[in-house]
Protein backbone atom coordinates (compact mmCIF):
# COMPACT_ATOMS: atom_id res chain seq x y z
CA UNK A 1 0.00 0.00 0.00
CA UNK A 2 3.18 2.19 1.14
CA UNK A 3 4.87 2.03 -2.05
CA UNK A 4 1.50 2.94 -4.20
CA UNK A 5 1.12 5.51 -2.58
CA UNK A 6 4.56 6.95 -2.67
CA UNK A 7 4.20 6.33 -6.49
CA UNK A 8 3.53 9.23 -8.76
CA UNK A 9 1.38 8.80 -11.84
CA UNK A 10 4.04 7.92 -14.76
CA UNK A 11 3.22 10.81 -16.75
CA UNK A 12 6.47 12.37 -15.00
CA UNK A 13 8.32 9.26 -14.94
CA UNK A 14 7.80 9.38 -18.87
CA UNK A 15 8.37 12.98 -19.07
CA UNK A 16 11.78 12.57 -17.34
CA UNK A 17 12.83 9.79 -19.59
CA UNK A 18 11.94 12.26 -22.41
CA UNK A 19 13.70 15.01 -20.82
CA UNK A 20 16.70 12.39 -20.19
CA UNK A 21 16.92 11.29 -24.35
CA UNK A 22 16.77 15.28 -25.16
CA UNK A 23 19.65 16.10 -23.03
CA UNK A 24 21.18 13.34 -24.58
CA UNK A 25 20.49 14.08 -28.42
CA UNK A 26 21.23 17.42 -27.23
CA UNK A 27 24.74 16.85 -25.94
CA UNK A 28 25.02 14.17 -28.63
CA UNK A 29 24.37 16.52 -31.45
CA UNK A 30 26.83 19.41 -30.48
CA UNK A 31 29.70 16.24 -30.35
CA UNK A 32 29.00 15.67 -33.93
CA UNK A 33 28.58 18.92 -35.08
CA UNK A 34 32.23 19.71 -33.83
CA UNK A 35 33.24 16.69 -34.73
CA UNK A 36 31.67 15.26 -37.99
CA UNK A 37 27.81 15.86 -38.74
CA UNK A 38 26.91 12.60 -40.35
CA UNK A 39 28.20 11.46 -36.92
CA UNK A 40 24.82 12.32 -35.13
CA UNK A 41 23.28 8.92 -33.57
CA UNK A 42 19.97 10.09 -35.49
CA UNK A 43 21.22 9.95 -38.64
CA UNK A 44 23.83 7.47 -38.17
CA UNK A 45 20.53 5.42 -37.36
CA UNK A 46 18.60 6.85 -39.83
CA UNK A 47 21.15 6.24 -42.36
CA UNK A 48 22.00 2.74 -41.63
CA UNK A 49 17.82 2.02 -41.99
CA UNK A 50 18.13 3.37 -45.30
CA UNK A 51 20.98 0.71 -46.40
CA UNK A 52 19.96 -1.95 -44.93
CA UNK A 53 15.94 -1.57 -45.88
CA UNK A 54 14.69 -4.35 -48.39
CA UNK A 55 14.38 -2.86 -52.07
CA UNK A 56 10.57 -3.71 -51.32
CA UNK A 57 10.05 -1.09 -48.38
CA UNK A 58 12.33 1.77 -50.15
CA UNK A 59 10.13 1.33 -53.53
CA UNK A 60 7.10 1.90 -51.14
CA UNK A 61 8.30 4.78 -49.41
CA UNK A 62 9.02 6.31 -52.75
CA UNK A 63 6.59 5.15 -54.51
CA UNK A 64 4.18 6.74 -51.18
CA UNK A 65 6.19 9.60 -49.85
CA UNK A 66 8.01 10.86 -52.82
CA UNK A 67 10.53 13.67 -52.01
CA UNK A 68 9.19 13.43 -48.51
CA UNK A 69 10.50 10.00 -48.14
CA UNK A 70 13.62 11.57 -45.76
CA UNK A 71 11.42 13.77 -43.50
CA UNK A 72 8.86 10.66 -42.85
CA UNK A 73 12.30 8.39 -41.78
CA UNK A 74 13.34 11.13 -39.69
CA UNK A 75 10.44 11.93 -37.85
CA UNK A 76 9.77 7.85 -37.96
CA UNK A 77 12.90 7.84 -35.80
CA UNK A 78 12.25 10.38 -33.39
CA UNK A 79 8.37 8.84 -32.86
CA UNK A 80 10.38 5.51 -31.82
CA UNK A 81 13.66 7.26 -30.21
CA UNK A 82 10.75 8.91 -27.92
CA UNK A 83 8.59 6.10 -27.08
CA UNK A 84 11.74 4.27 -25.96
CA UNK A 85 13.04 7.44 -23.96
CA UNK A 86 9.35 7.72 -22.21
CA UNK A 87 9.21 3.43 -21.58
CA UNK A 88 12.59 3.93 -20.09
CA UNK A 89 11.93 6.97 -17.77
CA UNK A 90 8.49 5.05 -16.64
CA UNK A 91 10.99 2.14 -16.20
CA UNK A 92 12.86 3.87 -14.25
CA UNK A 93 11.38 4.79 -11.04
CA UNK A 94 11.57 0.38 -10.17
CA UNK A 95 14.17 0.14 -11.87
CA UNK A 96 16.52 2.14 -12.26
CA UNK A 97 19.47 0.28 -13.02
CA UNK A 98 17.43 -1.64 -15.95
CA UNK A 99 16.33 2.20 -17.15
CA UNK A 100 20.07 3.29 -17.41
CA UNK A 101 20.79 -0.53 -19.00
CA UNK A 102 18.32 0.60 -21.64
CA UNK A 103 19.10 3.69 -22.32
CA UNK A 104 22.53 2.58 -22.47
CA UNK A 105 21.82 0.36 -25.11
CA UNK A 106 19.90 2.61 -27.33
CA UNK A 107 23.60 4.48 -27.11
CA UNK A 108 25.40 1.71 -28.13
CA UNK A 109 22.60 0.99 -31.34
CA UNK A 110 23.70 4.26 -32.42
CA UNK A 111 27.28 3.56 -31.65
CA UNK A 112 27.47 0.41 -33.63
CA UNK A 113 25.33 2.39 -36.33
CA UNK A 114 27.77 5.10 -36.70
CA UNK A 115 31.13 2.76 -36.86
CA UNK A 116 29.17 1.14 -39.77
CA UNK A 117 28.81 3.97 -42.16
CA UNK A 118 30.83 3.34 -45.09
CA UNK A 119 32.65 6.76 -44.53
CA UNK A 120 33.33 6.00 -40.98
CA UNK A 121 36.17 7.36 -39.21
CA UNK A 122 36.78 6.12 -35.48
CA UNK A 123 35.82 9.06 -33.51
CA UNK A 124 32.21 8.97 -34.86
CA UNK A 125 31.60 6.63 -31.86
CA UNK A 126 31.93 9.68 -29.82
CA UNK A 127 28.44 11.36 -30.02
CA UNK A 128 26.76 8.66 -29.14
CA UNK A 129 29.00 7.31 -26.47
CA UNK A 130 28.32 10.76 -25.01
CA UNK A 131 24.41 10.47 -25.37
CA UNK A 132 24.61 7.52 -23.46
CA UNK A 133 27.01 9.01 -21.12
CA UNK A 134 24.66 12.48 -20.37
CA UNK A 135 21.59 10.39 -20.84
CA UNK A 136 21.56 7.82 -17.98
CA UNK A 137 23.16 10.85 -15.43
CA UNK A 138 20.34 13.06 -16.62
CA UNK A 139 17.74 10.06 -15.99
CA UNK A 140 19.06 9.10 -12.03
CA UNK A 141 18.78 12.68 -11.48
CA UNK A 142 15.25 13.02 -12.90
CA UNK A 143 14.11 10.10 -10.69
CA UNK A 144 15.81 11.48 -7.74
CA UNK A 145 14.11 14.54 -8.14
CA UNK A 146 10.48 12.78 -8.57
CA UNK A 147 11.02 10.83 -5.31
CA UNK A 148 9.76 11.92 -1.85
CA UNK A 149 12.54 13.57 0.49
CA UNK A 150 13.60 11.56 2.88
CA UNK A 151 12.81 13.13 6.00
CA UNK A 152 8.83 13.77 4.71
CA UNK A 153 8.58 10.63 4.05
CA UNK A 154 9.05 9.52 7.38
CA UNK A 155 6.93 11.77 8.73
CA UNK A 156 4.12 11.83 5.98
CA UNK A 157 0.79 10.14 7.07
CA UNK A 158 0.65 6.05 5.90
CA UNK A 159 -2.93 6.57 5.14
CA UNK A 160 -4.13 10.06 3.88
CA UNK A 161 -7.43 11.37 4.25
CA UNK A 162 -10.27 10.46 1.60
CA UNK A 163 -10.49 13.42 0.45
CA UNK A 164 -7.10 14.09 -0.43
CA UNK A 165 -5.69 10.99 -1.79
CA UNK A 166 -2.18 10.75 -2.15
CA UNK A 167 0.64 12.21 0.04
CA UNK A 168 0.70 15.27 1.97
CA UNK A 169 -0.37 18.44 -0.49
CA UNK A 170 2.80 20.52 1.28
CA UNK A 171 5.35 16.94 0.27
CA UNK A 172 3.62 16.85 -3.24
CA UNK A 173 4.33 20.83 -3.76
CA UNK A 174 7.86 20.45 -2.66
CA UNK A 175 8.61 17.35 -4.71
CA UNK A 176 6.93 19.02 -7.90
CA UNK A 177 8.56 22.16 -7.16
CA UNK A 178 12.33 20.27 -7.17
CA UNK A 179 11.16 17.67 -9.97
CA UNK A 180 10.41 21.15 -12.03
CA UNK A 181 13.88 22.72 -11.12
CA UNK A 182 15.77 19.59 -12.05
CA UNK A 183 13.49 19.41 -15.05
CA UNK A 184 13.88 22.52 -16.26
CA UNK A 185 18.10 22.18 -15.74
CA UNK A 186 17.96 19.23 -18.12
CA UNK A 187 15.78 20.82 -21.01
CA UNK A 188 17.91 24.47 -20.93
CA UNK A 189 21.03 22.07 -21.08
CA UNK A 190 19.42 20.04 -24.21
CA UNK A 191 18.27 23.33 -25.65
CA UNK A 192 21.89 25.15 -25.45
CA UNK A 193 24.14 22.33 -26.69
CA UNK A 194 21.21 21.64 -29.59
CA UNK A 195 20.92 25.16 -30.35
CA UNK A 196 24.61 25.36 -30.09
CA UNK A 197 25.09 22.28 -33.23
CA UNK A 198 22.71 24.33 -34.94
CA UNK A 199 24.25 27.56 -35.51
CA UNK A 200 27.76 25.67 -36.02
CA UNK A 201 26.29 23.35 -38.45
CA UNK A 202 24.63 26.33 -40.07
CA UNK A 203 28.11 28.13 -40.22
CA UNK A 204 29.76 25.18 -41.34
CA UNK A 205 27.08 24.63 -44.08
CA UNK A 206 27.70 28.26 -45.32
CA UNK A 207 31.58 27.94 -45.38
CA UNK A 208 31.27 24.53 -47.74
CA UNK A 209 28.97 25.89 -49.99
CA UNK A 210 29.72 27.08 -53.39
CA UNK A 211 28.30 30.77 -52.35
CA UNK A 212 31.00 33.10 -53.85
CA UNK A 213 32.55 31.09 -56.16
CA UNK A 214 32.45 32.10 -59.72
CA UNK A 215 32.92 30.13 -61.94
CA UNK A 216 35.43 30.49 -65.46
CA UNK A 217 33.38 30.89 -68.73
CA UNK A 218 33.11 27.50 -70.50
CA UNK A 219 36.15 27.27 -73.37
CA UNK A 220 33.12 25.17 -75.21
CA UNK A 221 30.13 26.43 -74.46
CA UNK A 222 26.69 24.87 -75.53
CA UNK A 223 25.28 26.02 -78.57
CA UNK A 224 22.10 28.00 -78.01
CA UNK A 225 18.52 26.16 -77.44
CA UNK A 226 17.13 25.78 -80.90
CA UNK A 227 14.06 28.44 -81.08
CA UNK A 228 11.16 26.28 -80.08
CA UNK A 229 12.44 23.44 -77.89
CA UNK A 230 10.40 24.96 -75.40
CA UNK A 231 6.76 25.17 -76.15
CA UNK A 232 6.06 27.03 -73.41
CA UNK A 233 2.70 25.60 -73.05
CA UNK A 234 0.36 25.84 -69.92
CA UNK A 235 0.77 22.60 -67.95
CA UNK A 236 3.70 21.33 -69.61
CA UNK A 237 7.25 21.54 -67.65
CA UNK A 238 10.06 23.59 -68.91
CA UNK A 239 12.22 22.69 -71.54
CA UNK A 240 15.40 23.18 -68.68
CA UNK A 241 14.33 22.26 -65.37
CA UNK A 242 14.94 24.98 -62.78
CA UNK A 243 17.72 24.02 -60.11
CA UNK A 244 15.37 24.69 -57.44
CA UNK A 245 12.39 22.02 -59.09
CA UNK A 246 14.72 19.40 -60.18
CA UNK A 247 13.84 16.31 -58.85
CA UNK A 248 16.66 14.91 -56.35
CA UNK A 249 17.28 11.13 -55.47
CA UNK A 250 20.01 10.31 -53.31
CA UNK A 251 20.35 7.99 -50.01
CA UNK A 252 22.08 10.68 -48.41
CA UNK A 253 19.47 11.36 -45.28
CA UNK A 254 21.39 14.87 -44.60
CA UNK A 255 23.18 16.74 -47.73
CA UNK A 256 26.67 15.96 -47.62
CA UNK A 257 28.69 19.14 -47.20
CA UNK A 258 31.82 19.19 -48.61
CA UNK A 259 34.34 22.30 -48.55
CA UNK A 260 35.76 22.36 -52.27
CA UNK A 261 38.82 24.16 -50.44
CA UNK A 262 39.59 20.53 -48.79
CA UNK A 263 38.02 18.51 -51.85
CA UNK A 264 40.15 15.73 -53.91
CA UNK A 265 39.64 13.42 -56.09
CA UNK A 266 41.39 10.51 -56.82
CA UNK A 267 41.51 9.02 -59.80
CA UNK A 268 42.75 5.19 -59.28
CA UNK A 269 42.76 1.69 -59.46
CA UNK A 270 43.65 0.12 -62.89
CA UNK A 271 45.07 2.97 -64.72
CA UNK A 272 48.96 4.03 -65.85
CA UNK A 273 49.14 6.83 -63.44
CA UNK A 274 47.03 7.65 -60.40
CA UNK A 275 45.99 11.34 -60.18
CA UNK A 276 44.71 13.47 -57.52
CA UNK A 277 43.15 16.50 -58.17
CA UNK A 278 42.29 19.87 -56.66
CA UNK A 279 39.23 21.73 -57.39
CA UNK A 280 41.62 24.42 -58.39
CA UNK A 281 43.15 22.12 -61.34
CA UNK A 282 39.67 21.51 -62.07
CA UNK A 283 38.89 25.44 -62.56
CA UNK A 284 41.98 25.62 -64.54
CA UNK A 285 41.02 23.18 -67.05
CA UNK A 286 39.20 23.71 -70.04
CA UNK A 287 35.00 23.46 -69.26
CA UNK A 288 32.94 22.05 -71.36
CA UNK A 289 28.83 23.56 -71.39
CA UNK A 290 26.68 20.35 -72.30
CA UNK A 291 22.57 19.98 -72.48
CA UNK A 292 22.26 16.66 -71.03
CA UNK A 293 18.47 15.18 -69.39
CA UNK A 294 18.74 12.77 -66.06
CA UNK A 295 16.62 10.44 -65.33
CA UNK A 296 16.36 8.18 -62.40
CA UNK A 297 15.80 4.28 -63.03
CA UNK A 298 12.93 4.40 -60.26
CA UNK A 299 10.65 7.01 -62.22
CA UNK A 300 7.19 4.86 -63.04
CA UNK A 301 5.73 5.20 -66.51
CA UNK A 302 4.82 9.18 -66.57
CA UNK A 303 6.35 9.86 -63.79
CA UNK A 304 8.70 13.33 -62.91
CA UNK A 305 11.90 11.71 -61.90
CA UNK A 306 13.55 13.51 -64.84
CA UNK A 307 15.24 16.61 -65.42
CA UNK A 308 17.12 18.61 -67.60
CA UNK A 309 19.95 21.21 -67.43
CA UNK A 310 22.71 22.91 -68.67
CA UNK A 311 25.93 21.20 -67.08
CA UNK A 312 29.58 23.31 -67.03
CA UNK A 313 32.21 20.37 -66.22
CA UNK A 314 35.44 18.75 -67.62
CA UNK A 315 35.68 16.18 -70.29
CA UNK A 316 35.34 12.72 -67.47
CA UNK A 317 37.04 10.56 -70.85
CA UNK A 318 40.34 13.06 -70.98
CA UNK A 319 40.78 13.00 -67.31
CA UNK A 320 40.52 9.15 -67.80
CA UNK A 321 42.45 8.97 -70.77
CA UNK A 322 45.14 11.16 -68.98
CA UNK A 323 45.56 8.95 -65.98
CA UNK A 324 45.70 5.86 -68.74
CA UNK A 325 42.71 3.27 -68.66
CA UNK A 326 44.02 -0.17 -68.49
CA UNK A 327 42.51 -2.93 -70.59
CA UNK A 328 41.08 -5.13 -68.96
CA UNK A 329 39.01 -2.48 -66.64
CA UNK A 330 35.43 -2.24 -68.04
CA UNK A 331 33.82 -0.14 -64.85
CA UNK A 332 34.44 2.89 -63.37
CA UNK A 333 33.54 3.02 -59.27
CA UNK A 334 32.43 6.38 -58.21
CA UNK A 335 32.55 6.73 -54.83
CA UNK A 336 30.91 9.74 -53.06
CA UNK A 337 32.04 12.19 -49.60
CA UNK A 338 29.40 9.84 -48.41
CA UNK A 339 30.70 6.53 -49.31
CA UNK A 340 27.80 5.67 -51.66
CA UNK A 341 29.19 3.83 -54.84
CA UNK A 342 27.98 4.33 -58.29
CA UNK A 343 29.35 1.67 -61.04
CA UNK A 344 29.56 2.92 -65.21
CA UNK A 345 30.78 1.18 -67.81
CA UNK A 346 33.77 2.26 -69.05
CA UNK A 347 32.77 1.87 -72.48
CA UNK A 348 30.27 4.23 -72.16
CA UNK A 349 32.50 7.01 -70.65
CA UNK A 350 34.84 6.21 -73.38
CA UNK A 351 32.95 5.92 -76.46
CA UNK A 352 33.03 9.59 -77.86
CA UNK A 353 29.68 10.88 -75.64
CA UNK A 354 29.46 14.30 -73.55
CA UNK A 355 30.46 12.52 -69.89
CA UNK A 356 30.99 15.27 -67.93
CA UNK A 357 33.03 15.84 -64.39
CA UNK A 358 30.38 18.89 -63.82
CA UNK A 359 30.61 21.78 -61.43
CA UNK A 360 27.93 24.01 -62.75
CA UNK A 361 24.11 23.59 -63.31
CA UNK A 362 22.39 26.37 -65.29
CA UNK A 363 24.62 28.97 -65.09
CA UNK A 364 25.11 28.41 -61.50
CA UNK A 365 27.73 26.48 -58.97
CA UNK A 366 26.61 22.92 -58.84
CA UNK A 367 23.77 23.10 -55.86
CA UNK A 368 24.87 21.11 -52.72
CA UNK A 369 21.79 18.78 -52.92
CA UNK A 370 22.81 18.03 -56.68
CA UNK A 371 26.63 17.23 -55.42
CA UNK A 372 28.30 20.35 -55.21
CA UNK A 373 31.61 20.30 -55.54
CA UNK A 374 31.67 17.43 -58.44
CA UNK A 375 29.10 15.13 -59.92
CA UNK A 376 29.41 12.70 -62.55
CA UNK A 377 27.29 13.06 -65.62
CA UNK A 378 27.10 10.56 -68.28
CA UNK A 379 24.40 11.36 -71.17
CA UNK A 380 22.09 8.01 -71.53
CA UNK A 381 22.91 6.17 -68.82
CA UNK A 382 20.67 6.15 -65.95
CA UNK A 383 21.51 8.06 -62.66
CA UNK A 384 22.39 5.25 -60.41
CA UNK A 385 25.59 4.18 -62.66
CA UNK A 386 26.56 7.27 -64.28
CA UNK A 387 25.76 10.47 -61.92
CA UNK A 388 27.72 10.41 -58.88
CA UNK A 389 27.33 13.35 -56.69
CA UNK A 390 29.79 14.65 -54.44
CA UNK A 391 32.03 12.45 -56.20
CA UNK A 392 35.60 12.02 -54.79
CA UNK A 393 37.06 9.13 -55.92
CA UNK A 394 36.92 7.33 -59.31
CA UNK A 395 38.19 3.64 -59.24
CA UNK A 396 39.09 1.79 -62.69
CA UNK A 397 38.00 -2.04 -61.93
CA UNK A 398 35.89 -4.73 -62.95
CA UNK A 399 32.40 -5.98 -63.12
CA UNK A 400 33.09 -9.26 -61.96
CA UNK A 401 35.60 -8.27 -58.98
CA UNK A 402 33.48 -5.27 -57.30
CA UNK A 403 29.86 -4.10 -57.05
CA UNK A 404 28.35 -0.73 -56.42
CA UNK A 405 25.79 0.19 -54.37
CA UNK A 406 22.35 -0.07 -56.17
CA UNK A 407 24.16 -3.16 -57.98
CA UNK A 408 24.85 -5.03 -54.70
CA UNK A 409 21.15 -4.47 -53.88
CA UNK A 410 20.07 -6.49 -57.20
CA UNK A 411 19.92 -3.20 -59.72
CA UNK A 412 21.59 -4.05 -62.93
CA UNK A 413 24.86 -3.10 -63.96
CA UNK A 414 23.99 -1.88 -67.34
CA UNK A 415 21.16 0.73 -67.60
CA UNK A 416 21.05 2.24 -70.41
CA UNK A 417 18.35 4.66 -70.04
CA UNK A 418 14.70 3.51 -72.15
CA UNK A 419 12.62 5.53 -74.25
CA UNK A 420 9.51 7.00 -72.25
CA UNK A 421 6.97 9.32 -73.14
CA UNK A 422 4.65 11.22 -70.87
CA UNK A 423 1.13 13.30 -71.13
CA UNK A 424 1.46 16.13 -69.68
CA UNK A 425 -1.66 18.11 -70.80
CA UNK A 426 -4.23 17.58 -70.29
CA UNK A 427 -4.03 16.46 -66.83
CA UNK A 428 -5.35 12.85 -65.59
CA UNK A 429 -8.45 12.93 -65.21
CA UNK A 430 -9.11 17.04 -66.16
CA UNK A 431 -12.34 17.94 -67.31
CA UNK A 432 -12.03 19.74 -70.51
CA UNK A 433 -14.23 22.09 -73.04
CA UNK A 434 -14.99 20.18 -75.81
CA UNK A 435 -13.53 21.40 -79.02
CA UNK A 436 -10.28 22.26 -80.61
CA UNK A 437 -7.80 21.53 -77.62
CA UNK A 438 -3.74 20.76 -76.91
CA UNK A 439 -2.22 17.27 -75.80
CA UNK A 440 1.24 17.49 -74.87
CA UNK A 441 4.07 15.90 -73.31
CA UNK A 442 7.51 15.10 -73.04
CA UNK A 443 9.67 12.25 -74.00
CA UNK A 444 12.92 10.96 -74.28
CA UNK A 445 15.69 8.12 -75.22
CA UNK A 446 18.95 10.22 -74.05
CA UNK A 447 22.00 9.51 -76.61
CA UNK A 448 19.98 8.04 -79.15
CA UNK A 449 17.43 10.85 -79.73
CA UNK A 450 13.34 10.45 -79.38
CA UNK A 451 12.39 10.37 -83.74
CA UNK A 452 9.03 10.27 -83.40
CA UNK A 453 5.86 10.67 -80.67
CA UNK A 454 2.34 8.80 -81.33
CA UNK A 455 -0.96 9.80 -79.38
CA UNK A 456 -4.18 7.72 -79.75
CA UNK A 457 -7.36 8.13 -78.64
CA UNK A 458 -9.47 5.90 -77.21
CA UNK A 459 -7.44 2.95 -78.47
CA UNK A 460 -8.09 4.16 -82.01
CA UNK A 461 -5.34 4.93 -84.79
CA UNK A 462 -2.09 5.86 -83.78
CA UNK A 463 -1.50 9.70 -84.77
CA UNK A 464 1.44 11.30 -85.33
CA UNK A 465 2.47 14.51 -82.96
CA UNK A 466 4.59 17.80 -83.71
CA UNK A 467 8.24 17.50 -82.18
CA UNK A 468 9.94 20.55 -80.62
CA UNK A 469 13.07 20.84 -81.98
CA UNK A 470 16.40 19.59 -79.40
CA UNK A 471 19.62 21.02 -79.38
CA UNK A 472 21.13 17.11 -78.82
CA UNK A 473 20.22 13.55 -78.55
CA UNK A 474 21.16 13.46 -75.26
CA UNK A 475 17.95 15.94 -74.04
CA UNK A 476 14.23 15.39 -74.01
CA UNK A 477 11.94 15.87 -76.32
CA UNK A 478 8.56 18.13 -76.21
CA UNK A 479 5.96 16.97 -78.45
CA UNK A 480 2.08 18.60 -78.97
CA UNK A 481 -0.91 17.70 -81.02
CA UNK A 482 -4.02 18.96 -81.80
CA UNK A 483 -7.55 17.60 -80.74
CA UNK A 484 -11.14 18.00 -81.51
CA UNK A 485 -12.35 16.62 -78.30
CA UNK A 486 -15.57 15.61 -78.37
CA UNK A 487 -18.01 15.29 -75.42
CA UNK A 488 -17.76 12.14 -73.40
CA UNK A 489 -14.78 10.43 -71.53
CA UNK A 490 -11.76 9.93 -73.17
CA UNK A 491 -8.78 7.68 -72.51
CA UNK A 492 -5.32 9.14 -74.42
CA UNK A 493 -2.39 7.22 -74.68
CA UNK A 494 1.23 8.07 -76.07
CA UNK A 495 4.17 5.72 -77.17
CA UNK A 496 7.64 7.13 -78.55
CA UNK A 497 10.14 5.57 -81.52
CA UNK A 498 13.87 6.01 -80.78
CA UNK A 499 16.00 7.01 -83.51
CA UNK A 500 17.14 3.83 -83.73
CA UNK A 501 13.68 2.84 -85.20
CA UNK A 502 12.51 1.45 -81.33
CA UNK A 503 8.90 1.94 -80.35
CA UNK A 504 8.25 2.22 -77.15
CA UNK A 505 6.82 -1.34 -76.04
CA UNK A 506 3.60 -1.67 -74.68
CA UNK A 507 4.42 -3.91 -71.54
CA UNK A 508 4.75 -2.38 -68.50
CA UNK A 509 6.93 -3.30 -66.41
CA UNK A 510 7.90 -2.14 -62.91
CA UNK A 511 11.36 -0.03 -62.30
CA UNK A 512 13.26 -2.93 -60.77
CA UNK A 513 15.61 -4.13 -61.97
CA UNK A 514 16.50 -1.90 -65.14
CA UNK A 515 13.95 0.74 -65.27
CA UNK A 516 10.26 0.91 -66.05
CA UNK A 517 8.88 0.06 -69.46
CA UNK A 518 5.26 0.69 -70.40
CA UNK A 519 2.93 3.31 -72.10
CA UNK A 520 1.60 6.32 -70.49
CA UNK A 521 -2.28 6.97 -70.39
CA UNK A 522 -4.52 9.93 -69.13
CA UNK A 523 -8.25 9.60 -68.94
CA UNK A 524 -10.35 12.82 -69.49
CA UNK A 525 -13.98 14.08 -69.57
CA UNK A 526 -14.77 15.99 -72.01
CA UNK A 527 -18.08 18.37 -71.35
N1 LIG B 1 26.44 10.33 -53.87
C1 LIG B 1 25.32 9.94 -54.49
N2 LIG B 1 25.17 10.21 -55.79
C2 LIG B 1 24.05 9.84 -56.44
C3 LIG B 1 23.03 9.12 -55.77
C4 LIG B 1 23.22 8.84 -54.38
O1 LIG B 1 22.38 8.23 -53.72
N3 LIG B 1 24.37 9.27 -53.77
N4 LIG B 1 21.89 8.76 -56.44
C5 LIG B 1 21.98 8.66 -57.90
C6 LIG B 1 20.68 8.55 -58.52
S1 LIG B 1 19.82 7.12 -58.22
C7 LIG B 1 20.19 9.52 -59.36
S2 LIG B 1 18.79 9.25 -60.26
C8 LIG B 1 20.87 10.82 -59.52
C9 LIG B 1 19.94 11.96 -59.22
O2 LIG B 1 20.61 13.19 -59.30
P1 LIG B 1 19.90 14.49 -58.76
O3 LIG B 1 19.53 14.24 -57.33
O4 LIG B 1 20.86 15.62 -58.94
O5 LIG B 1 18.67 14.69 -59.61
O6 LIG B 1 21.98 10.94 -58.65
C10 LIG B 1 22.76 9.77 -58.55
N5 LIG B 1 23.92 10.11 -57.76
MO1 LIG C 1 18.05 7.14 -59.57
Amino acid sequence: MTVKKRARPPIAAAVSGLLAATAALGAAELAAALLRPQASPLLAVGSAFIDLTPAWLKDFAIRTFGANDKPVLLLGLVTAVAACAAAVGVLSTRRPRVAAGGLAALGAIATVAALSRPDAVPTDALPSLIAAVTGVPALLVLRRARQPQMPRRETAPRTAPKTAPGPLPGTVRADRRALLRTGVAVLGFAAISGGTARAVNAARDAAAGGAGLTLPLPSDPARPLPPGSDLRLPGLSSFTTPNRSFYRVDTALVVPRVPYRDWRLRIHGLVDRPVELTFDQILSRPLLERDITLTCVSNEVGSPYAGHARWLGVDLAGLLREAGVRSGADQILSRSADGWTGGTAVEAVLDGRDALLAIGMNGEVLPAAHGFPARMIVPGLYGYVSATKWVTEIKLTRFADEQAYWTRRGWAESAPIKTASRIEVPKPFARIAAGRTTIAGTAWAQHRGVAAVEVRVDEGPWTQALLAPTPTPDTWRQWHLDWAATRGDHHLEVRATDTAGEVQPSQRTPPFPDGATGRHSVLVTVR
